[in-house]
């Protein structure tokens, strides 16, 4: 039997027809952020999600990737697939190298599971902490995982919301392998970026040099909108120019669960030098960093 699957009433779908970046993106750039949904009637969604999306296959992914001028994408699994990883597998498999993946497993995840997973171009896990999104685990869930994955030189990339950080801070600290931050802890940028706050997740970078983060979703967090996003540059500036060996950007595609508008990834491209307009900046944020971590590092 075919699985159909009906979006969320509220669901809003990516943008069918971005427009070309102004941006040049320097050659090498990587896509580090990004993920496929189904379709459905191929991978279907799995049943203890808490969205169910459009559907954003992998050609659509390899479409928008050549229309940016970005030559290669990391895969993050998505909720809405939970730990059935087989879409975001299938994306490596036809990406011929030039996708890698990050996972999401669980603590029974077998060892020759993990080895194929590797062979396809996995080269993280994620541990997801937005409770909209998941019903999070208790520490010792995540650590059994570690210390599987850890072994194969893979990390770990955690989505959380500003607020959770406190709560998490022994878990993330004491993680021997490289942690990736999403969305630079999602902060919320109507606040101070020398609040106390942003200043713990700065602190975490600070005290941590296996933590890195993603200065990604500008359309996610900011309340001033696109196409300038004004109220999000002061904190993804900051990053960059404290961490700029640390940092990685992404499109973010296909946007879940966004409300109000859909951006055109064009303009997510042409938003880049306003985070980063040195081009030392730009090179390690968009080349080097992402070829070292999910290229070279494993
Ligand atoms: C993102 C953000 C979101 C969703 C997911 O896996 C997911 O479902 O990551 C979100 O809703 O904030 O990184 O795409």
């Amino acid at each position: 039997m075919i699985d159909t699957f009906t979006m969320d009433a509220d669901w809003l779908a990516f943008d069918p027809n971005p427009s070309k970046p102004e941006f040049t993106l320097p050659p090498g750039a990587v896509d580090a952020h990004c993920h496929v949904f189904g379709p459905g009637n191929v991978f279907p969604y799995a049943p203890e999600r808490k969205y169910t999306p459009c559907d954003a296959a992998k050609d659509q992914l390899f479409a928008l990737r050549d229309l940016l001028g970005v030559e290669r994408n990391v895969v993050v699994q998505a909720t809405c697939h939970g730990t059935d990883n087989n879409a975001m597998l299938d994306v490596l498999r036809s990406a011929h190298g030039r996708a890698r993946g990050v996972a999401t497993v669980d603590p029974n995840v077998g060892a020759n599971e993990l080895h194929e997973m590797h062979e396809s171009g996995v080269r993280a896990v994620r541990f997801n902490y937005v409770r909209r999104l998941v019903d999070p685990e208790p520490d010792h869930y995540y650590h059994r995982i570690v210390e599987k994955i850890a072994p194969l030189g893979w990390h770990v990339v955690v989505y959380f919301e500003a607020a959770d950080l406190e709560e998490r801070w022994d878990l993330f600290t004491t993680l021997e392998t490289r942690v990736v931050v999403d969305h630079m802890g999602r902060p919320d940028v109507t606040k101070d970026v020398d609040g106390p706050d942003f200043t713990r997740f700065l602190t975490l970078l600070r005290e941590h040099e296996n933590v890195w983060t993603k200065v990604t979703c500008p359309e996610r967090m900011s309340i001033s909108g696109p196409p300038d996003y004004e109220d999000t540059v002061p904190f993804a500036r900051r990053v960059i120019e404290e961490f700029p060996d640390r940092v990685l950007w992404g499109t973010d595609w296909p946007h879940p669960n966004l409300s109000g508008y859909m951006p055109d990834d064009g303009k997510i491209v042409d938003f880049i030098p306003r985070i980063a307009p040195r081009e030392d900046h730009q090179q390690r944020l968009l080349v080097d960093n992402p070829t070292r971590l999910y290229w070279e590092e494993s």
